[in-house]
């Protein structure tokens, strides 16, 4: 509960001035803008094949995908289709076709195991499912199409049969675990993603600046994860750059294609700059192409941005700070501006235009002045609507006076500039990744062998956080559980990343007297067992 702050409320707002967001336009007329003056500009290009598609190719690419999907596979405006694909430049023709005809894309990673894909299905309820051959027999009971099927239309949708769209609209629904509990579809609307991405890139002095018909956009990190498709793939769009499309990430492949394609921005994670700044092969290739280097997704640490720092001295660095619920972008580094002024080492950037920032104090509820660390909330036009069929969780996380508390724990300098310290919320990212604990814990308690169970994270060098679990065996069973068949059970049932490091056997999970796990003590526990 959000609560007056004596003085009056704390909000902080960006450095930028607002400004004008079309944000009554569907996403895919909000992306295709500068069609007219950019119609052979290069906009996708698929690194492993090489083929460029430009700008008129594009939009004409997506209106038939829309009218595949539309007279094909019977999607009409409010389904909700289901990507499972790698990157390729597909992806963009699914989300903006599916756009066209006012329907929603749901995403997921296509190394989720059947069940996982399963549970996002009936929670999605997703009719269709678009994906590439190879992850096809993870689907049952569902109509299936692959991608390359998308372009089989001859013709594209005709103008008159696209939907009649409005802002408040699904239009992608993408999975995360929130502050708390499992996985939910984040209702992310027209308004709110073109109101996303205007603040990153519109107006006067854009926030992250890319040049229209000069950017070179990388697209390593999976379009799946909102992080790509919004600060890459969309705003790339909507700009004006070409984005150059790669399946998955390989070092020597990405230093490859940033120097064969003059790659000028880069979106990356912590794991990514670790190598940039580490891997001695770096040295064989010409990145002097690249101006800005974008990390997101985990903290970027000081050492670590100053060694990148070394190894592209031309290029501008900087960190963006996002949430899937949150539209994604809440700060940006102002390094990247068409009138950069710089951020501090380890600042996470200034919150974005048209929007509200508060930092709320999680004992009193009250908002914090400056250099104070708390929840950091947001509100503004760009948060989701709330997820999907849970207006439980939606009100648990968005208020009543609209704000949408993070669960993430930082300050506002004088500068104005935030740094993300903490988080309060459950929630592990291994590599960036979202692990959600309650999904690990409930597969731990349908072991026969586990009477309870708690995840929490642990730090490691390579992958930020890495998952690990306490676990209370059955007293009858004891002898028979082992730390090895626990790790193969789960690894059997999730997708990679989710995997558990160390599993601890305790006689007892520590609670509070309302039965909530403490988090924070096992958290110390893990973090005094690994050193
Ligand atoms: C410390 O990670 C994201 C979205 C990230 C993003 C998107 C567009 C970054 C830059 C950009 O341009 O979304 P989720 O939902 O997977 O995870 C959200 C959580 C945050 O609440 C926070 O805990 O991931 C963590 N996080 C960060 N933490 C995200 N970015 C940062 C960051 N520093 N820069």
């Amino acid at each position: 509960v959000s609560m007056p702050t004596p003085g009056g409320p704390t909000t902080f707002r960006s450095r930028l001035p607002d400004i004008d967001i079309a944000s009554h336009l569907p996403l895919h007329d909000y992306c295709f803008h500068r069609l007219p003056d950019l119609a052979a500009a290069p906009c996708l290009v698929s690194a492993s094949t090489g083929e460029v598609y430009s700008y008129a190719e594009t939009h004409s690419a997506c209106r038939r995908a829309a009218a595949y999907l539309s007279s094909r596979c019977g999607v009409a405006k409010g389904d909700v289709v289901l990507l499972l694909l790698h990157n390729c430049p597909e992806f963009a023709f699914a989300v903006l076709g599916i756009s066209m005809l006012g329907a929603a894309s749901t995403t997921a990673n296509p190394f989720c195991t059947p069940h996982e894909i399963a549970t996002q299905l009936r929670l999605s309820g997703a009719k269709l499912v678009v994906t590439q051959p190879q992850y096809a027999d993870k689907l049952a009971d569902v109509a299936v199409i692959t991608a390359d099927e998308l372009l089989s239309a001859e013709d594209e949708l005709p103008a008159e049969q696209l939907a009649d769209v409005g802002p408040d609209d699904a239009v992608v629904v993408p999975f995360s675990s929130g502050t708390t509990g499992l996985p939910k579809g984040v209702v992310l609307t027209h308004r709110s993603v073109v109101s996303n991405l205007a603040q990153q890139v519109d107006g006067e002095n854009p926030n992250l600046h890319f040049r229209p018909g000069e950017e070179v956009v990388l697209c390593v990190l999976p379009l799946f994860h909102i992080y790509s498709l919004s600060s890459v793939l969309l705003c790339g769009l909507r700009a004006g750059a070409a984005i150059v499309i790669m399946a998955r990430f390989e070092m020597e492949r990405m230093l490859d294609v940033i120097q064969r394609f003059r790659v000028t921005a880069a979106a990356v994670v912590p794991p990514l700059v670790l190598a940039l700044a580490k891997n001695p092969v770096v040295e064989k290739y010409d990145l002097s192409s690249l101006r800005m280097v974008l990390s997101g997704a985990a903290p970027l640490g000081k050492d670590l941005e100053a060694a990148l720092r070394s190894r592209v001295p031309h290029a501008v660095i900087g960190q963006g700070y996002g949430m899937t619920e949150a539209g994604p972008v809440i700060t940006m580094c102002p390094g990247f501006a068409k009138h950069p002024t710089m951020a501090k080492s380890g600042s996470s950037g200034i919150v974005v235009r048209n929007a509200e920032l508060k930092v709320m104090d999680p004992e009193t509820g009250f908002s914090l002045g400056r250099n104070l660390p708390g929840e950091i909330c947001i509100r503004g036009p760009q948060i989701m609507k709330g997820y999907l069929n849970d207006p439980d969780a939606t009100s648990a996380t968005i208020d009543v006076e609209g704000w949408l508390h993070t669960g993430d724990i930082g300050y506002v300098d004088e500068d104005d500039e935030i740094f993300i310290v903490d988080r309060v919320k459950e929630l592990i990212k291994f590599k960036g990744f979202q692990v959600p604990p309650a999904e690990l814990e409930g597969l731990l308690l349908s072991h026969p062998s586990i009477s309870d169970a708690a995840v929490v994270s642990q730090k490691d060098e390579a992958a930020g956080e890495v998952p690990v679990a306490f676990v209370v065996p059955s007293k009858d069973l004891e002898s028979e559980i082992t730390e090895e068949a626990i790790k193969v059970f789960i690894a059997k049932q999730v997708v990679f990343y989710k995997r558990l490091h160390k599993i601890y056997f305790i006689p007892a999970i520590p609670k509070s007297p309302t039965g909530k796990i403490l988090r924070k003590e096992l958290r110390a526990r893990a973090a005094a067992n690994s050193t």
